[in-house]
């Protein structure tokens, strides 16, 4: 679906004609010339678009390259990417040329790109237009223990039965997804969201992409609705949210995210708050959080006023509250829903990573844990009085927790530094880790998911060469790995479409 051919345009003579004219040119400064334009627009452009927001290659614009360093691109330009149709253009460009093209895609384009109405109606594919398909699986499994992996690795999605823990389909995704999937509430379709800007609705009974669009050109994240009728996303650019018909992923509305002065602003994420038949989203540039609801096919937008910016974000059980970690990485804000107010202000000193916060029932009141992105430490908050109860101190800062109403145990990775390749197993109830795991030395080990009943769980070894390990979430025996290319997240069925306390929105 995705991955159509690449027109051998890249021919020698061609290139080594640009090179050679390349050549004499003067040296390349941080503004682009015109020839490394026209050399963009010869080598690169009919993968990547003529205005650089991607074709059947990803978008080429600062924001989306913002986590690859420039010496990655060059070498990336130079040497190609394994598995992927980018080709190594080393041997035809000079190193001045790679050098000048890599500056060049670091550059924002002289007109600020659009991606309005006309664009998204451009980019919607639609399949099976007549809805055709059969309304059986078409293999047999507990269809409430499916999971999904995400292997960013070479950009597929795995499905793997979660009784026998084995795969039963894997299938390319779009370039970079990010941020979980989300099941319609029957757990029959899933919506991929790609930092590219795409949706996919995938149809998990037929192993089909049904409909996809293009929300954006760097999209932060999708929600959809608790009904199942809506979807929306979450863009930094542009500065919108985009809502669509769940059904065939057909717009409804694009909503500009500005205050009342104009000013406008990334979103920083948008949920679902199905107590609350609504959205929430967060934005990064302006301190307001909005709550969307849509009546007669239309989003309407209810606006709070917030302390601060808020980035990453994270709800208590009922939705009333929404804790937010300030844009300054040292402070979470408690935000009540229905007045705007801000209530309780947590010390939270190592940037929270709220969006991976878990919460569960401990000695008769409901805490919430959440790793942190610099420090090494779980900060546990008591939810009845917002006060830190405990930071544990880990191996290392991290990126995600996860746990299950029936496991005992909350799990949290060491994502960065010298520990990458450990995780931490901690007593829900002592609040002390009582294991550490280090499954694969030197490899980062990252993100657990459980299965639908909280007896077994799957972390991934996030690495090219990698897997996903099924553990025995009581004895915490290790029990199979399946081979995996850079497996990231994985999503449970079960877990997602009943907002289990464990996982993740
Ligand atoms: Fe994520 C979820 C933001 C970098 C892998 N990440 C999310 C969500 C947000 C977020 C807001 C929740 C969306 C959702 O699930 O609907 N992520 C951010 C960042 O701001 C950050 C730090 C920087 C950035 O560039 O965006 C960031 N994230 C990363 C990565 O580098 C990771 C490790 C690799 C990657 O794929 O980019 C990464 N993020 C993930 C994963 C989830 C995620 C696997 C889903 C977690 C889940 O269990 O649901």
């Amino acid at each position: 679906m995705i991955q159509a051919i690449l027109p051998n345009r890249h021919t020698l003579t061609s290139s080594l004609l640009l090179a050679a004219s390349l050549l004499g040119a003067p040296a390349w400064g941080a503004a682009p010339s015109a020839q490394t334009e026209t050399l963009y627009q010869q080598e690169c452009a009919s993968c990547h678009g003529v205005n650089r927001l991607g074709g059947i290659g990803p978008a080429l614009l600062p924001e989306n390259l913002s986590r690859l360093r420039k010496s990655e691109a060059e070498s990336v330009i130079a040497s190609g990417r394994p598995a992927t149709q980018m080709p190594a253009f080393g041997d035809t460009l000079s190193q001045q040329s790679v050098t000048a093209l890599a500056n060049f895609i670091y550059q924002p384009p002289e007109t600020t790109p659009v991606w309005g109405k006309q664009e998204i109606l451009g980019s919607h594919l639609l399949p099976y237009p007549d809805g055709s398909l059969p309304e059986e699986p078409v293999y047999e499994a507990d269809l409430m223990n499916l999971f999904l992996v995400v292997e960013i690795g070479d950009h597929h999605v795995t499905l793997l039965d979660g009784d026998r823990m084995e795969p039963i389909h894997r299938f390319p995704s779009r370039y970079a997804l990010h941020g979980g999937p989300k099941y319609s509430p029957d757990g029959r379709y899933v919506y991929f969201g790609s930092r590219d800007g795409w949706i996919t609705k995938y149809d998990l009974y037929n192993l089909k992409v049904v409909a996809e669009v293009r929300a954006g050109i760097n999209m932060r994240n999708i929600a959809v609705s608790a009904d199942g009728n809506h979807v929306m996303a979450a863009n930094y650019l542009p500065h919108t949210l985009v809502l669509f018909d769940a059904s065939n992923l057909e717009l409804m509305n694009i909503i500009p995210v500005e205050n009342d002065a104009g000013d406008s602003s990334r979103v920083s994420a948008v949920y679902a708050a199905p107590p609350r038949d609504s959205f929430i989203a967060a934005l990064k540039d302006i301190p307001e959080a909005w709550e969307i609801t849509v009546q007669d096919d239309k989003a309407r937008v209810r606006r709070m006023q917030t302390d601060t910016w808020l980035d990453d974000f994270f709800f208590d059980p009922g939705y009333e509250h929404v804790i937010g970690a300030a844009r300054d990485g040292k402070h979470g804000y408690v935000i009540n829903l229905d007045t705007g107010d801000t209530v309780a202000e947590l010390p939270l000193p190592g940037m929270p990573h709220l969006g991976s916060g878990i919460t569960w029932e401990y000695q008769g009141k409901r805490v919430m844990a959440t790793p942190h992105f610099r420090t090494g430490a779980v900060s546990i908050i008591d939810m009845d009085n917002w006060d830190v109860i405990k930071t544990l101190e880990t191996e290392g800062p991290g990126f995600f927790m996860r746990s299950h109403e029936n496991s005992p145990y909350a799990w949290v990775d060491v994502f960065f530094g010298p520990n990458k390749d450990k995780v931490h197993v901690i007593d829900k109830q002592s609040l002390e880790i009582v294991k550490t795991l280090q499954p694969a030395p030197g490899k980062v080990a990252a993100h657990v998911e459980f299965d639908r009943y909280g007896e077994k769980l799957l972390l991934s070894v996030w690495d090219k060469d990698g897997a996903v390990i099924v553990y025995d979430a009581d004895t915490l025996e290790e029990e199979k790995r399946i081979p995996m290319n850079k497996p990231s997240g994985k999503y449970n069925v079960w877990n997602k479409i009943n907002y289990e306390e464990g996982t993740s929105h």
